[in-house]
């Protein structure tokens, strides 16, 4: 939906990804989760507190943030997938003169021993082309491929508008 380098205001991001109340879809996102929610191990890389934001109707962009524990040697995020959008990428937001801008990154460095956090207003996972809206509650998998680590799944936990890990925001 937006080009790479895109720029959009403050209020855009807003309200896709917090103000406008969800209305309640029925049958919304029903995912087996055969896999349990905690962190998935693989090669000294963990994956965990994965969260994601509900969307409103009609919006195909979500979010994704999660913190990586890196107990092994200096490794990269190269990419990521899942299966409720058809594209995954990698984004950086910056605050630029009050403009918030999200910018593509080509990888994410995980150094030796490193904990790397993606968090509101830093790095973060952009989906594009979601299949439905998410709704708070829902589950869904992530695939992070690492350039030494391979692949590490995880499972994404939704929040509802103005709701995060860390209380009501
Ligand atoms: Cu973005």
């Amino acid at each position: 939906m937006f080009p790479a380098g895109h720029v959009v205001s403050p209020t855009t991001v807003r309200s896709v990804f917090q103000g406008l109340k969800s209305i309640v879809a029925t049958g919304g996102l029903v995912v087996c989760v055969a896999t349990p929610a905690h962190a998935d191990a693989a090669n000294g890389v963990t994956v965990r507190d994965a969260w994601s934001r509900a969307t409103p109707p009609g919006i195909t962009i979500g979010v994704a943030y999660f913190v990586i524990d890196n107990r092994g040697p200096d490794d990269r995020l190269l990419r990521v997938s899942s299966p409720i959008a058809e594209h995954a990428e990698l984004h950086v937001s910056t605050l630029d003169d009050g403009v918030m801008k999200m910018l593509p990154l080509e990888a994410a460095d995980v150094g030796r021993r490193a904990i790397v956090k993606f968090e509101p207003g830093g790095k973060h996972v952009m989906f594009l082309g979601l299949q439905r809206p998410l709704k708070g509650g829902d589950r869904f998998p992530l695939t992070l491929s690492f350039e030494k680590s391979g692949s590490v799944r995880t499972m994404v936990r939704v929040f509802g508008v103005g709701q995060s890990p860390h209380g009501a925001r």
